[in-house]
């Protein structure tokens, strides 16, 4: 690994929020491809995080401190990533689901679609499907995009899409989810259009969308 990446990866490690900045602009400062930053340092350390986590080494505070260092670089990092092409996509909501306060892989999804040219609006962490369906409601709504990382909400993208259904919304969005325990199979059984494995993927998704219209 890079040295500049490896740092960004020990800082995000380590909850040391004012070195991952540091880390993460001197790497910019050096021409490291933002994706590489990305991808090595930041999300490979918050995966290692989480195996930390799961085999007892790291507890609740570590992970949010860690938390909080990533979220810092991110914020650096998102005008490099947003590289924005404003061609006006299409309108997005954006949430993860009720139960679940994780927010670092929506607000990656978020930063790459308005790169990408969607409008977004992103109505933040824990949020009912009442919340979903007002913001259909309101009008002018192309995606909804719902984001879980556990296993025990994930049911609640269900409760989502079947409230747009029941409130006669379901026409006319279109519905795409991910996060680390979702798949292909579990969008299809919950009557999602589409599913993506990480932010990339789910910009493709959302411009396939709504070609697809
Ligand atoms: Co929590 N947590 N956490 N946590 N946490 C996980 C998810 C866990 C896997 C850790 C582990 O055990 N290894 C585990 C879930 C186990 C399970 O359900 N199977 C877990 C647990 C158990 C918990 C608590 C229950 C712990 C406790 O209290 N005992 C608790 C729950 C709180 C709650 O939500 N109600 C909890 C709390 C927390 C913190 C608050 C401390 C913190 C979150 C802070 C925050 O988000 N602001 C936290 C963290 C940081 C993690 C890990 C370590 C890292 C998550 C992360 O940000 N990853 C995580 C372990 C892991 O994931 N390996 C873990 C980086 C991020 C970029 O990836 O979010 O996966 P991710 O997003 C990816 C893709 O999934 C995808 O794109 C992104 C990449 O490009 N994606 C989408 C995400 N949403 C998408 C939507 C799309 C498309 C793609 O379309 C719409």
């Amino acid at each position: 690994m890079n040295t500049m990446v490896k740092k960004i990866y020990d800082a995000i490690m380590n909850g040391e929020k004012e070195e991952a900045s540091a880390a993460v602009q001197a790497a910019l400062d050096a021409g490291v491809d933002p994706v590489e930053i990305l991808d090595q340092g930041m999300i490979a350390s918050m995966a290692e995080v989480g195996r930390l986590f799961e085999v007892g080494e790291y507890y609740v505070p570590e992970m949010l401190i860690a938390a909080r260092a990533m979220q810092t670089g991110l914020a650096i990092l998102k005008p490099y990533l947003s590289q924005a092409d404003h061609s006006s996509a299409g309108k997005v909501v954006l949430g993860t689901v009720k139960g679940d306060l994780h927010d670092i892989g929506k607000n990656l999804v978020g930063i790459m679609l308005e790169g990408a040219g969607f409008e977004i609006q992103d109505l933040g962490v824990d949020v009912p499907a009442e919340k979903f369906v007002a913001a259909v409601s309101a009008g002018g709504v192309d995606i909804v995009a719902l984001s879980a990382l556990l296993t025990t909400t994930m049911s609640n993208m269900k409760t989502i899409i079947e409230a747009i259904k029941t409130a006669g919304f379901r026409e006319q969005v279109k519905v795409i989810i991910g996060g680390a325990p979702v798949t292909e199979n579990y969008a299809r059984q919950i009557g999602a259009d589409g599913y993506a494995p990480d932010a990339s993927r789910a910009v493709k998704l959302a411009k396939s969308m709504l070609q697809t219209r």
